[in-house]
């Protein structure tokens, strides 16, 4: 058994992203589909959130802060540019899906669609612009470079790419992306990476 632990249910956006993150980086790691809220994972994150990763006496909670450990602390493809204006770029949107794009998409559009039994149709519809508004920020900025902060894949495109994936499945893609070529161009060409592959089937 690996010593790397990542806990958290595979659907999870957030457990996506840090599954993406060990895959790139070559890691061997453990899955254990916890459940946000459950006694178990409230020992392990303060707030009950998934995910959450062990790494023998690495305790992390946070899905930045276990990505960028998994970056820093693993030999494997850097997933951090090093120049410092893409390096800046990327924690700005992380920063940004964690902030400003989270909710609408992921916390009101998709879970109102794929999880909530009989959906919200006015919480879906109250996120559509603020959802409209995130994706028309990413497609311009993959319209200037072909990953979100650069040259390179980065963390960036793997915080936000499983929402761009869920987004896809759902009616409100249509008007979501239909003028959001360039997302829809570097979702599909993520999809042939095996990391994206793993965490997205799951
Ligand atoms: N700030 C946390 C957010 C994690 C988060 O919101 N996870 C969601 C699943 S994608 C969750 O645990 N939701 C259940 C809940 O909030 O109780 C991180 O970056 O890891």
């Amino acid at each position: 058994m690996s010593d790397v632990i990542l806990y958290g249910v595979s659907p999870s956006s957030y457990v996506r992203t840090c599954r993406m993150a060990l895959d790139e980086k070559g890691v061997a790691y453990t899955h254990e589909a916890a459940m946000p809220q459950s006694p178990e994972q409230l020992a392990r994150h303060p707030w009950g959130k998934i995910p959450t990763m062990t790494h023998g006496d690495v305790k992390l909670y946070e899905s930045l802060a276990i990505t960028r450990y998994v970056d820093e602390a693993f030999d494997g493809p850097a997933l951090q540019p090093a120049d410092a204006g893409d390096r800046a770029r990327m924690s700005q949107w992380i920063s940004a899906f964690i902030d400003y794009m989270y909710a609408p998409i992921v916390r009101s559009i998709i879970i109102q669609r794929v999880v909530v039994e009989t959906p919200d149709e006015a919480v879906i519809a109250a996120a559509m612009p603020d959802a409209a508004k995130a994706i028309g920020l990413v497609n311009d900025q993959l319209g200037a470079t072909p990953y979100l902060a650069g040259q390179a894949l980065s963390l960036a495109d793997l915080f936000v790419l499983p929402a761009i994936n869920y987004v896809a499945m759902v009616p409100e893609g249509g008007p979501l992306l239909e003028n959001a070529g360039n997302v829809t161009a570097w979702a599909d060409r993520m999809q042939s990476r095996d990391s994206v592959q793993i965490a997205l089937a799951a």
